[in-house]
Order: C-alpha cells, then sequence, then structure tokens
C-alpha cells in the first residue's frame, strides 16, 4: 500500500526500541512500508526548543521534513512531541512562502531543500483518517478483552487549527481506535489532563511534574492498562502507574496476532 518516511525522533530509538518493534510488525500486517530517514536529528522538541527559539526550532524541522521530501514520502511518527513539531511546522511554512523561502536559503548550502512541503501524520491519525476504521477492523485477528484507560497527550490535540476531525475537547478518535483492538475504553476523571511531563516540567520542575502525573492516574479506576499514542507520556505514567502503560502500536500488534515475546512484551495478567 502506501510508503511513509518513518519518524523516529529520540526518546523510542534511545529507550524504548519495543515500541518501535511494535511499529514495525504492525506497519508490516497492516501492509504498510515504513522506511527509515536517514540522517534525521531530534525533530526538536515542541515544549523545549520552540519556546526558546523558534527560528532554530523552525529550521531544525524543516531540515527533517527536507529529508522526507527527498525519499518522495510524507511522514509518519509515534511520538506526540515528534508529531506536533513537525506538522506545525509544515503548516507554517505552507501558510508563509516568504518565510519558507528565507529557511530554504539557509539549509540549500547544507544540501537540504523544501521544494514540496511533506504532509505530517501522527500513526494513530493516519490509522483513523486515511487507513480506515474499517480497514483496520478487518485485520484484527486477535481481539483483546482489556479494559482500557486512554491517554490523547497534549500535542496530540493542540493546536486544534492543525489538528484533523472532531473537537480536541472532547475527541472520540483515539478511544475508537483502541476500542477496535476488541479493548474498552473506560472513562475516568483526568483524562483530558497533561501526563505532567511536557514542555521540559519533566526536567525542571520534577516535583510538578510528578504530581500531575499521580493526580491522573489516581483518578484511573478499574483498568487493566493504560494507553498513549505518545512515548514520553509512557515514560512519565509509568512510574506512577500501578497498572502496564503501552503504547498504541503495542495494543494493536497484540491485536493483530503478534506474539508479545516477538516485541519485547510480558503477557498482561
Ligand atoms: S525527538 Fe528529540 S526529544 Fe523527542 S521523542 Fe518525540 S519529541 Fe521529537
Ligand atoms: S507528554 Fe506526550 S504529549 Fe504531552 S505535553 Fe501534556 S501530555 Fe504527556
Ligand atoms: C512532549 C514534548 S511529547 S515536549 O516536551 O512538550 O517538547
Amino acid at each position: 500500500m502506501s510508503e511513509l518516511a518513518f519518524f523516529l525522533g529520540c526518546i523510542i530509538p534511545n529507550r524504548m526500541p519495543e515500541i518501535e518493534k511494535a511499529a514495525r510488525l504492525s506497519a508490516e500486517r497492516l501492509g504498510i512500508t515504513l522506511s527509515d530517514m536517514g540522517g534525521a536529528s531530534c525533530c526538536p522538541a515542541p515544549g523545549v526548543m520552540k519556546s526558546f527559539d523558534q527560528t532554530l526550532w523552525l529550521k531544525l524541522a524543516a531540515r527533517n521534513l527536507s529529508i522526507a521530501e527527498a525519499m518522495g514520502c510524507d511522514i509518519v511518527t509515534l511520538c506526540n512531541g515528534c508529531y506536533g513539531t513537525l506538522k506545525d511546522a509544515s503548516m507554517e511554512l505552507r501558510e508563509d512562502p516568504a518565510l519558507c523561502a528565507s529557511v530554504c536559503e539557509a539549509l540549500r548550502p547544507k544540501g537540504y531543500d523544501l521544494a514540496v512541503v511533506p504532509d505530517v501524520y501522527h500513526f494513530v491519525e493516519y490509522l483513523y483518517h486515511t487507513y480506515g476504521v474499517d480497514a483496520l477492523r478487518e485485520r484484527v485477528t486477535t481481539p483483546l478483552s482489556y479494559k482500557v484507560a486512554v491517554h490523547y497527550g497534549c500535542h496530540l490535540l493542540k493546536p486544534t487549527k492543525y489538528r484533523q476531525g472532531a473537537s480536541s475537547e472532547r475527541p472520540t478518535f483515539f478511544d475508537e481506535l483502541v476500542e477496535v483492538t476488541g479493548a474498552t475504553s473506560i472513562p475516568y476523571a483526568e483524562k483530558a489532563s497533561c501526563c505532567g511531563a511536557g514542555g521540559g516540567v519533566r526536567s525542571g520542575l520534577k516535583d510538578i511534574s510528578l504530581a500531575m502525573a499521580q493526580k491522573k492516574v489516581d483518578s484511573i479506576k478499574g483498568a487493566d492498562c493504560i494507553v498513549t499514542p505518545c512515548p514520553f507520556c509512557h515514560m512519565q505514567l509509568e512510574q506512577v502507574a500501578d497498572i502496564p502503560v503501552l503504547h498504541y502500536v503495542q495494543l494493536l500488534a497484540l491485536s493483530l496476532g503478534v506474539q508479545p515475546g516477538e516485541m519485547g512484551l510480558e503477557v498482561l495478567p
């Protein structure tokens, strides 16, 4: 089917390779080709780099976009933060041709260019809006029966003007994707809150960051696991949760018949 440039970011290759494995095995079963982006750097992280230096943030993001452009591919990523940066940068460059021209001028001497700005998708967004929930449902071979506390994370939903589909205040698309696997998404009080990791809070204000994660997790009752689309939220919630935390692609892979051991997982109780 479709070929996409696979943007891994920093956390997955460095700390959570099991998520990459689950994504590759899932994509294979879904007929999606994920092609590696040679020379890609940190996206750079939206809540950190963009807050300090917008111009440098945009140039580094544009360099990553240009790698996908040279491959002739749109980009897909497994991280909310990477999605936030690459998607927002792609939209800012498209909306402002003069800005795009000046960024390209800086990149060209280094061998990078952006004649066409590629589309950027979060993997879950691609599955929902492009691949389609019905097509996905047809591929599920091993329906799961877990009760899942779904955590969206902030950058998947905002800024709303650059996000496809339904309202970011009461989103349902990710719950629907979770339920396609046979799992049930259960309600909980702090479902819409930030995990406390993003925007440099985890690095700069450790106590506040942990308290935010704790408040969120404490409001989850009766779930078998937490499912997120973001490796940063994942690492954060794992510190305080007493139930397993899974990236969506891990849940998906299980429902597509991948054995837990093939992707470095132990079976849930
Ligand atoms: S890259 Fe560097 S720090 Fe990170 S994982 Fe997601 S956000 Fe983009
Ligand atoms: S880390 Fe991932 S997307 Fe964010 S800023 Fe609020 S939530 Fe967790
Ligand atoms: C969070 C990314 S996924 S950042 O910390 O806000 O940049």
